[in-house]
């Protein structure tokens, strides 16, 4: 007979005893676990939909998720501090994100790093997404549950200039979220990179105040910039990743089963989320030429040189892991 039981086990005996029933909406302690969940993307997102769809659903035995859309409940990059806080439980964050408050993952920051998606997954499903995830929980209280490919970061200017090196860049005011590393970024491709929350880019790019922005093509899309743009320029600068992070102390208080069915539908949720936008990158450009845009590759090299360049002799790699670089390049080959 097992005679230690953990707190728990006694908590969970005695609800049982008190006749309490661990119901929809309900964790092991009885209480309703609502999952309030803030973005800066629409609800048209594929993300969003993936996440209502599939994620939603896997919790639903224990746990409501209610998600808020279009930055209306935490602006942009306030999420980790707000889950830190306890004022929220789940959101989408990124490596720019959490390189602001945990300068190792500055690396994931990095243009031209991540080759494409599967290298992305083999990046983050194995050891090194471990040694990152566990940094997140211990320095902010956040558990990362899964990445999911957002896209590929791609230029999307207005005017007709043709950009075929980052030298065609100087002077172009584009616009780039609003961290340290997104701006580096945006210098490192030669352009004048200027901070703006995303919910003001369009209007932005609408009034002529900002030249240009980058974003996979499924949000140009999405959020309609091409209605406010004249070309696309394939520079492929970011192998964009996301992580959906949740509240550290809410998944402390689920019980081992709950937190196996969160962790299995973020996971599916992620890869289905990464599936559609995969699918949606390979014909999305006819869709923008079918709008009149100029959508064209220029000399990728170029680009890629000059990036990976400037950050090696950024001070952002000094913060790098010690042998992260290359063992990053040998994931999944
Ligand atoms: C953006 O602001 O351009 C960006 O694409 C940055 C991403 O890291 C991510 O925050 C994204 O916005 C939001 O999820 C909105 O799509």
């Amino acid at each position: 007979m097992q005679t230690v039981i953990g707190r728990r086990g006694l908590l969970g005996a005695t609800l049982l005893a008190a006749g309490l029933v661990f119901g929809a909406g309900a964790t092991a302690f009885g209480q309703e676990l609502t999952l309030r969940f803030s973005t800066p993307a629409s609800e048209t997102d594929l993300r969003s939909v993936g996440l209502e769809e599939i994620f939603a659903e896997g919790v639903k035995d224990f746990a409501v998720y209610q998600p808020h859309y279009n930055a209306t409940f935490f602006a942009q990059g306030t999420e980790l501090e707000a889950i830190a806080r306890g004022n929220l439980e789940m959101a989408i964050t990124s490596a720019q994100e959490l390189a602001q408050l945990i300068p190792d993952w500055s690396i994931f920051t990095a243009g031209y790093l991540i080759r494409d998606s599967e290298h992305q997954r083999a990046v983050f499903d194995g050891d090194i997404g471990a040694e990152m995830y566990q940094l997140a929980a211990d320095q902010l209280g956040v558990k990362l549950l899964s990445v999911m490919y957002f896209g590929t970061r791609q230029l999307n200017l207005r005017g007709d200039k043709k950009i075929n090196t980052p030298e065609d860049l100087a002077g172009v005011k584009l616009r780039m979220p609003g961290t340290d590393a997104w701006q580096f970024l945006g210098k490192a491709l030669g352009a004048n990179p200027t901070p703006l929350a995303f919910t003001e880019v369009f209007t932005s790019l609408g009034s002529g105040a900002i030249d240009g922005q980058d974003n996979p093509l499924p949000t140009v899309r999405d959020r309609k910039f091409y209605e406010v743009t004249d070309q696309i320029i394939l520079t492929s600068h970011l192998v964009d990743g996301n992580f959906l992070a949740l509240s550290l102390e809410v998944w402390d208080g689920l019980t081992a089963d709950q937190q196996d069915q969160l962790q299995t539908a973020a996971r599916a949720a992620s890869l289905s989320i990464s599936a559609n936008i995969l699918a949606v990158e390979e014909e999305i450009v006819e869709f923008f030429r079918s709008e009149g845009l100029e959508v064209y590759t220029p000399d990728v090299d170029a680009f890629r040189t000059r990036v990976q360049n400037a950050y090696l002799e950024s001070e952002f790699s000094a913060n790098w892991p010690e042998g992260m670089l290359e063992r990053v390049n040998a994931a999944g080959q």
